[in-house]
């Protein structure tokens, strides 16, 4: 990956797209759409106090999950924005009960890529003004080209990704990304709506110590993920541990990038299969932190190794600095 420090996005696409391994143009469409999406539902979430958009919109998603304002108006811009560019034969978002299958103005399906995407993740900290992000993940289809999208092409394991990134709407908004050949952070400049690169070849400390995960719910983990926790607490040493859990997915792995640390959602007796999304949440940010020379496992096997069965699955997630990933493994296997 060729970089020159504080080149804008659109000048960094353009540098890079020969990495791209299927196509030049489509990488740049497809991450574009994306940028703009990422501005738009920047703007609004920047003045959600302001304005009142906040709260919930008295709807609920298929999860029984209250619907934030945010939550509908950030999954009704990326899927337009990304139906509008023609690059996608379909999108699957965490909002939406099944995928939708995007026909090009033609008519017809010829585009070769699906999307799928939680649009705004955390939003229940919207309220309370912390940070929130969206995640996407993306793939070539498997279906032949020219026909309507199928389950299949986003049942796809994560090993498979060609590309995968978040947005961090947070005290500044980043757009960091992945297609394979390492990880950069873009960070906005809002008087002028352009990404700067901020953050070249994002890579994880192999140690850190930061553990991320809600305590609240101790007496539900596994022993394992009990084990591990007193590890980090044990009084030998001097205790170089410390817990930060923001409550947004996004924040939490971003500052582990940055930091090193450990981010684990593990299943518990009220959620056996934990509470986090396999597709559009655990895939993309594995395929980000393993780009950025980190681990993301379910607790024993690699989270991109995983075989998809329904769209919005639940898979327990141990993601972050390597060496942080493989002791908390050890603690689950024993
Ligand atoms: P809990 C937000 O709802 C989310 O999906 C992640 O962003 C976050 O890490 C997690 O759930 C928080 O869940 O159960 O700790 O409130």
């Amino acid at each position: 990956m060729k970089n020159n420090r504080y080149q804008t996005l659109g000048e960094f696409i353009i540098q890079n797209q020969e990495d791209f391994q299927y196509s030049t143009g489509e990488l740049s469409r497809l991450i574009n759409s994306i940028r703009l999406a990422a501005k738009t539902v920047n703007h609004e979430v920047n003045k959600a106090g302001l304005v009142d958009i906040i709260g919930a919109v008295g709807t609920i998603n298929q999860h029984g999950e209250n619907q934030q304002k945010l939550d509908v108006y950030a999954n009704e811009i990326f899927i337009r924005t990304l139906r509008n560019r023609q690059i996608v034969c379909g999108i699957a978002s965490e909002e939406n009960d099944d995928y939708i299958s995007v026909e090009g103005s033609d008519g017809q399906h010829n585009s070769k890529y699906v999307v799928l995407i939680d649009p705004l993740d955390g939003s229940s900290n919207i309220d309370v003004n912390v940070s929130v992000g969206t995640i996407f993940s993306i793939y070539r289809r498997l279906s032949p080209e020219g026909t309507p999208v199928q389950l299949k092409d986003f049942l796809q394991a994560g090993r498979n990704q060609v590309a995968a990134g978040y947005i961090i709407y947070g005290t500044s908004t980043m757009l960091v990304y992945t297609t394979g050949h390492g990880v950069n952070g873009f960070t906005l400049n809002p008087a002028i709506g352009t990404f700067y690169l901020s953050h070249p070849s994002m890579t994880i400390p192999s140690e850190g110590n930061i553990y991320s995960i809600n305590e609240g719910n101790y007496v539900h983990f596994p022993q394992g993920v009990k084990n591990y926790i007193k590890y980090c607490q044990r009084e030998e040493e001097d205790r170089p541990y410390t817990s930060r859990y923001i409550g947004s997915l996004v924040s939490d792995v971003h500052r582990n990038i940055l930091k090193g640390g450990i981010y684990i959602y593990p299943q518990t007796a009220k959620a056996p299969n934990g509470k986090l999304r396999l597709l559009y949440e655990c895939n993309p940010m594995a395929m980000i932190v393993e780009q950025a020379q980190g681990l993301a496992s379910d607790g024993y096997n690699p989270i991109l190794d995983l075989e998809p069965t329904e769209l919005h699955q639940r898979v327990p997630f141990f993601c972050g600095s390597e060496s942080m990933v493989r002791k908390a493994e050890e603690f689950m296997k024993n």
